[in-house]
C-alpha cells in the first residue's frame, strides 16, 4: 500500500515543521534568481492558462461580456474537451484531432497548429514566448508562442492534466499515476511522485507547495521544491479529477462520485468543511469575493466561504443560491469575473448568471457536450466542446461602414428625374458586400421601396419635387445593421423651378397653393434607411 494511503504516517509529517521554513527559503532564493518567478495571471486581455491563475480561482480581469453575441465561431473535424489559454491576441486550445491549434483571438483564423501523436485535452500555459501543453500521446511539450514550433518534450504516461509553472519549473501529472516536475527552460526532469491512481487533475501551486488529486481518492499537497508531501489525505470512493482552488489558506476540491466538494486548511489538510450537492464534483471550484462557485450535476451553486450554522457540513439549502445547468457531468468548471459567472454545461449550452443571485444574464448554444472551461479574456467568453465547436461569445466592437450618395446631378429642374447611387463600403472602401437593402422618404415624391444592395451599391430614381424657387432639398441616408455601425451620409440638391411657358389663358395655381408647396419643399428632409439584414461574408474576418 501506497504510504499516502495512511496519512498519519507518511512523510509529510516526518518532514515536519522543522524542515519547511529552510525549503522555502531556497525557493525564496530561486524566486529572486528566476526570470520566470512571476505569478503567472490573467490581465485585462489574458488568460494564460486552465483556472486563469497559479491558485485556480477560476477568476478574470476582464469582464465576463453581458451579451452573449457569437464573435467567432468554427467548427474542428474532433472533439474539444480541454479549454483555451488567450495570451497577445492568440487563443489556444487542444483537440481530439491531435493537434494544439493557436488561433487568432479575433477572429478564431488559424496562426499554427502543432501536431502529436493523439488528443490533446490538457489545457496549454502560456508563459512569455513559452506554451507547455499535455498530450495523450504520452508527452509533456514546450513550444514557441510565436510559431508553434517545438523547444522540448518530456516522455511520460498520457498527459490530461494541465501544467502549472512555478519559479522555472513545470508541474504536471500524467495517466500512468505520476506528478512530474520539470525544468520550465530545458525539460530536464527535477522530480516525480508515484500516486495510486491516474492524476487527471491539474497541479495547483501556490506558496511553494503544489496541490494535487488522483481518481484513486488521494489528495496531496506537495513541496514544490522536492516533490515531498507536506501532507496527504485519502478519501476512500473519492475520483479526484478536480484541481484544487487555492485560497486564503483554504483548499477547495471536489471528490467526484463521493459527491462532495472539500475545504481544507490549506497548511494541514484538515476539513474545514464539506458541501453536499446530491451530485458528483468534477469540475473545479471558483473562488471570488468569498463566495466559491462550484458545478456538480445539474446545478451551478454558489456556497458560503463558512458553513453558516458551523456544523462543517454545508447542506444544499445553506447555499447562496442554485442555478439548473440540466448537466449530468458537471465537467465545465465556472469563471467569474464582472459580478457574473459563466459555464458550460454537457446540455450544450453556455449559461451566464449573476454571481450575486444566481439569475440568468444569458445563454449560449453550443452544439455537443461542453466540457471545456470557459476562457475569460478581453471581454470574451472562449470555449469548445465535444462537436468540435470553438466559439469566442461578447459584446462585438463595432466595425463601421459607411453610407455615401451619389446623384448623376446636383441641380435639377422640378418634375425631373436623376438617379443616386447608394454605396455602402467599410473604411478602406471596399464594397459592405451584398445584402439586402430597405429605405424609405418621409417626405416628397419619394415613395418607400426596398431593394437588394449587390455588393454595397443600390441605385434609386428620384423625381424632384415640383417647387416655386429653387430649393435646396436635403437628402439623407441612414442605416442600421446588426453587428456594425452604420455612417451616414447628407446630400444637397438644388431644385430649380421648372420652366413652363407663359400660358395666360390658363387658370392659375392660386397663390396659397403656392406657399404651401414652397412650405413643405423647404421643410423637406428625405431620409433613406439604410437596412442591411445580412452579408454573406463579414469583409472576410470569420473562420469557416
Ligand atoms: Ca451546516
Amino acid at each position: 500500500m501506497h504510504p499516502s494511503r495512511r496519512p498519519e504516517a507518511d512523510g509529510a509529517r516526518a518532514l515536519g515543521a522543522g524542515a519547511r521554513p529552510l525549503l522555502l527559503a531556497i525557493a525564496v532564493a530561486c524566486a529572486l534568481a528566476s526570470p520566470w518567478a512571476a505569478a503567472l495571471s490573467p490581465t485585462e486581455s489574458s488568460w494564460p492558462q486552465f483556472r486563469g491563475d497559479d491558485a485556480r480561482l477560476g477568476v478574470a480581469v476582464s469582464a465576463i461580456p453581458s451579451s452573449n453575441t457569437t464573435l467567432w465561431e468554427r467548427d474542428l473535424d474532433n472533439q474539444v474537451q480541454g479549454s483555451f489559454a488567450v495570451v497577445g491576441g492568440r487563443a489556444l486550445v487542444g483537440s481530439d484531432d491531435n493537434h494544439l491549434y493557436c488561433l487568432n483571438a479575433d477572429n478564431g483564423e488559424t496562426l499554427w497548429t502543432f501536431e502529436t501523436g493523439n488528443s490533446v485535452q490538457s489545457t496549454p500555459l502560456v508563459d512569455g514566448d513559452r506554451v507547455y501543453i499535455g498530450g495523450l500521446d504520452g508527452h509533456l511539450y514546450c513550444l514557441r508562442l510565436d510559431n508553434g514550433s517545438l523547444v522540448w518534450s518530456f516522455a511520460c504516461g498520457m498527459v490530461v492534466s494541465s501544467p502549472a509553472l512555478f519559479n522555472g519549473t513545470v508541474f504536471f501529472a500524467d495517466q500512468s499515476g505520476f506528478a512530474w516536475a520539470v525544468d520550465a527552460a530545458t525539460g530536464a526532469e527535477r522530480w516525480n511522485r508515484s500516486f495510486d491512481g491516474q492524476v487527471w487533475a491539474s497541479p495547483t501551486v501556490v506558496d511553494g507547495r503544489v496541490y494535487i488529486g488522483d481518481i484513486a481518492g488521494n489528495f496531496k499537497c506537495l513541496d514544490a521544491v522536492d516533490g515531498s508531501d507536506v501532507w496527504s489525505r485519502y478519501y476512500e470512493g473519492a475520483d479526484i479529477y478536480s484541481s484544487a482552488a487555492v485560497a486564503n489558506g483554504r483548499v477547495l476540491v471536489g471528490t467526484g462520485l463521493l459527491n462532495l466538494l472539500l475545504c481544507l486548511d490549506a497548511d494541514t489538510g484538515d476539513e474545514l468543511w464539506r458541501f453536499g450537492p446530491g451530485q458528483h464534483v468534477y469540475s473545479s471550484a471558483a473562488v471570488s469575493g468569498g463566495v466559491v462557485y462550484t458545478h456538480s450535476w445539474m446545478f451551478l451553486w454558489a456556497v458560503p466561504w463558512d458553513d453558516p450554522d458551523g456544523s462543517g457540513s454545508i447542506a444544499p439549502e445553506e447555499a447562496l443560491w442554485s442555478f439548473p445547468t440540466d448537466d449530468v457531468q458537471g465537467g465545465s468548471s465556472p469563471a467569474v469575473s464582472g459580478g457574473r459567472v459563466v459555464v458550460g454545461t454537457d446540455a450544450g449550452r453556455l449559461h451566464c448568471v449573476e454571481a450575486s443571485t444566481g439569475q440568468e444574464v444569458w445563454r449560449a448554444p453550443v452544439p455537443g457536450f461542453v466540457y471545456s472551461s470557459p476562457a475569460v479574456a478581453g471581454g470574451r467568453v472562449y470555449v469548445g466542446s465535444t462537436s468540435g465547436r470553438l466559439a469566442c461569445f461578447g459584446v462585438p466592437t463595432v466595425p463601421r461602414v459607411y453610407a455615401r450618395l451619389t446623384p448623376t446631378k446636383e441641380t435639377v429642374q422640378g418634375g425631373q428625374s436623376i438617379t443616386i447611387d447608394v454605396y455602402v463600403s467599410d473604411a478602406a472602401g471596399a464594397p459592405a458586400g451584398d445584402a439586402f437593402m430597405a429605405y424609405s422618404a418621409t417626405a416628397g415624391s419619394l415613395s418607400a421601396t426596398f431593394g437588394t444592395v449587390v455588393e454595397g451599391k443600390f441605385r434609386i430614381s428620384w423625381t424632384a419635387p415640383q417647387v416655386g424657387t429653387t430649393t435646396i432639398v436635403r437628402i439623407t441616408a441612414t442605416g442600421e445593421l446588426p453587428g456594425f455601425e452604420v455612417v451616414g451620409y447628407e446630400l444637397s440638391i438644388t431644385v430649380t423651378k421648372a420652366e413652363t411657358p407663359p400660358a395666360p389663358d390658363v387658370p392659375r395655381v392660386g397663390r396659397p397653393t403656392v406657399m404651401v408647396a414652397v412650405a413643405a419643399f423647404i421643410a423637406l428632409d428625405v431620409l433613406l434607411g439604410v437596412v442591411i439584414m445580412r452579408r454573406r461574408a463579414r469583409m472576410g474576418e470569420v473562420g469557416k
